[in-house]
């Protein structure tokens, strides 16, 4: 193995508009990743910031009658705001209006006009000033930015060019050595296909007259830098390239994570621009899906539904909210988010799974044990499983998150949580305190089940950086140096005799909760029409507008990263429909196939997941459990049901 050192970044977010959730979740992956590696004794540099350059931010600035300066340094301070109130640790925060950039920006710019490699010409071209760079024809949907649905402005004007293309078989062939420089796979891909035909050369400029808000050319000033080429170098920038200590401590070890929307800049821009320059290349570029509305639909203002990590994290605190993210979105995929579905994470997870481990172990302790953890006998029966998983786990989360897989690292300490909850309910401690000739028994068993926790309370502090402390305090342990993770791989150094802390509900169930989101518009509409009223009759003409049907399931099957859906094949007559439905917790899929069941056929079709659904199935639900109607005898598919 390599040196243990680890840099990792964040995009620098665009200050025109406040932080919101986008910005929140990769902050949040980036401060996962930065705290475990900390932990695990990486020396570890975490970055960040705001791009406060190029026309977004001097129109955003001129909207609202600001001078640029002032409006990006009220704008930047909101971003350390927000950070504070996630329990985001950086390093460095890097701004690029700062003179330490702006410096490198030119030396950089100097360094490639010097080798050749930027040339003056005139083009023209589309341009989404919301993306801040050209779109090529086939990017564009029906005329419009797929990201920002404007229609982009057609330019023409004359230019500074960097020579990417010059780079491009050199850069696919580092792709193609070098699997892992771009996860997950599929983005990989996007690039390659992105590299197999001409990329062209990349406008590096602006003229100052139409864009005075910039870094200017060192040999032109007539020209300012082009944002994107200004704004990447922040990443060595920040570290003092060229002749920093700390560039050549950290450069070569940077993780990059971005979205899935600036993949083009940093996959083919940024590295043509290092190899140009002669710097390395950065050691991988990790790719984030697109966080979607509770309605599954892209967030937007005018639809309202978009989610507000700040007001949830004052609701819940920054840990719920960190802690949701990270377990229900496996990176790498767009997934939905909302409020009842942090709430049921919430339940499920922490005031179900860890919270009753807590309390259980605590109260046993002080009820049994007068308050003090016992000192444990020798292992028998289950506590060699239970031994034995403890001590695996630090390294299956330990390549789990090197891989980036965030969700399943959080799934097997929760797995593990599992395993204690279950350790409970077999060696059955209220039976052996009944037991006097059990008591060394006993004693084994609650000692284990506190020592578990201290494993556990380690594991999720990259995620929850606040409960460790509630738990260890509850536990009565103090001594820091039981909380490394190398103190997690052996099981058995808690040493007995600590007095527990006082016994608190660290995550109370919540039961019912007032929806902090404003309701998307189709919500609201049906709102208004419920509130207050009493359910009206339907008419059989409204009735007969459902149409439902019999259908045969021919086949099912599991969607990645969905564990609520299945993907299921049905016959409706002689047509086929691919209908999505929430009942993988309920169903296997290969109970499905062959069964009669009904749909609504005629359901306008909807992408739930990014899976297209042609219909629902209709299902009898009461609390946890879910049954679907299903049609008995002899009736073919496509029949009618009325
Ligand atoms: O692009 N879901 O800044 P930006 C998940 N300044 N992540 C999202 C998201 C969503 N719905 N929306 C945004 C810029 N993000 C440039 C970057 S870097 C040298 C310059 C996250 O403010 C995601 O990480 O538009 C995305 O890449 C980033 O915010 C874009 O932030």
């Amino acid at each position: 193995m390599g040196e243990r050192v680890f840099y990792i970044t964040t995009p620098i977010y665009y200050v025109n508009a406040d932080p919101h959730i986008g910005h929140a979740y990769t902050t949040i992956v980036a401060d996962f990743l930065a705290r475990w590696h900390r932990l695990a004794g990486y020396d570890t540099h975490f970055l960040t910031g705001t791009d406060e350059h190029g026309e977004k931010i001097a129109q955003a600035a001129q909207k609202n009658n600001e001078d640029p300066q002032a409006f990006v340094d009220r704008m930047s301070a909101r971003f350390r705001d927000a950070w504070k109130k996630l329990n985001i640790e950086y390093d460095d925060f890097i701004r690029t209006t700062e003179q330490r950039h702006k410096k490198v920006v030119q030396q950089v710019l100097q360094k490639v006009y010097e080798a050749g490699d930027i040339y003056f010409g005139e083009y023209e071209g589309l341009y989404c000033v919301g993306c801040e760079r050209f779109l090529t024809e086939k990017e564009l949907v029906n005329g419009r930015c797929p990201d920002h649905g404007t229609v982009p402005e057609k330019r023409k004007e004359g230019n500074y060019f960097f020579r990417m293309e010059k780079y491009r078989e050199w850069l696919r062939n580092y792709i193609m050595e070098n699997p892992d420089f771009i996860r997950p796979e599929g983005y990989r891909n996007e690039v390659l296909s992105m590299l197999s035909e001409p990329v062209g050369d990349l406008s590096i400029s602006r003229p100052r007259k139409r864009v005075p808000w910039g870094i200017p050319l060192p040999w032109d000033e007539e020209h300012v830098t082009y944002v994107w080429f200004d704004a990447l170098l922040n990443y060595v920038s920040a570290l003092d390239y060229p002749n920093g200590e700390k560039f050549d401590r950290y450069w070569v070890h940077a993780w990059h994570l971005i979205g899935k929307d600036i993949l083009k800049p940093h996959a083919v821009f940024w590295p043509t621009m290092l190899k140009s320059a002669g710097i390395p290349i950065y050691k991988c570029l990790n790719v984030g899906g697109f966080l979607l509305g509770p309605d599954g639909k892209k967030m937007s203002k005018s639809l309202g539904n978009v989610v507000d990590p700040f007001a949830l994290a004052e609701k819940y605190g920054p840990d719920v909210v960190r802690y949701y993210l990270l377990r229900d979105l496996p990176y790498g995929q767009d997934g939905a988010v909302g409020e009842a579905a942090l709430v049921e994470r919430y339940n499920a997870d922490l005031a179900n799974d860890l919270g009753n481990l807590l309390s259980r172990t605590v109260t046993m302790i002080d009820k049994f044990f007068g308050g003090y953890i016992p000192s444990p006998g020798l292992p028998e029966g289950p506590d060699h499983e239970l031994i034995a998983q403890a001590e695996m786990l630090p390294d299956t989360v330990e390549s789990l998150i090197r891989r980036l897989e965030l969700t399943e690292a959080l799934k097997a300490i929760w797995k593990f949580i599992g395993r204690a909850n279950k350790y409970i309910d077999e060696t059955a401690p209220w039976a052996l305190a009944k037991d006097p000739s059990k008591k060394e028994r006993l004693a084994t068993v609650l000692y284990n089940l506190a020592e578990a926790l201290r494993i556990i309370s380690v594991h999720i502090w990259p995620a929850m950086p606040n409960i460790p402390g509630k738990i260890r305090g509850q536990l009565g342990i103090s001594d820091e140096s039981l909380f490394t993770w190398e103190s997690v791989k052996r099981f058995g150094v808690l040493p007995a005799g600590l007095r527990i802390g006082e016994k608190k509900i660290i995550f109370p169930r919540i039961e019912s909760t007032v929806e902090l989101k404003t309701a998307s518009k189709e919500e609201k509409s049906e709102g208004k029409k419920g509130s207050g009223e009493k359910a009206e009759f339907i008419t059989i003409d409204e009735f007969a507008k459902v149409d439902l049907r019999v259908a045969e399931v021919l086949e099912a099957s599991r969607i990645e990263g969905a564990d609520k859906l299945l993907k299921l094949k049905v016959k409706i007559g002689d047509e086929e429909r691919q209908i999505v439905a929430g009942i993988a917790k309920h169903y296997k899929p290969e109970e499905l196939v062959g069964k009669k069941v009904v749909v609504v056929a005629n359901l306008k079709p909807a992408k739930l997941r990014g899976v297209e659904s042609q219909g629902m199935l209709l299902a009898a639900s009461s609390k946890e459990k879910v049954v679907l109607v299903t049609v008995e005898g002899d009736i073919e598919p496509g029949a009618k049901v009325k």
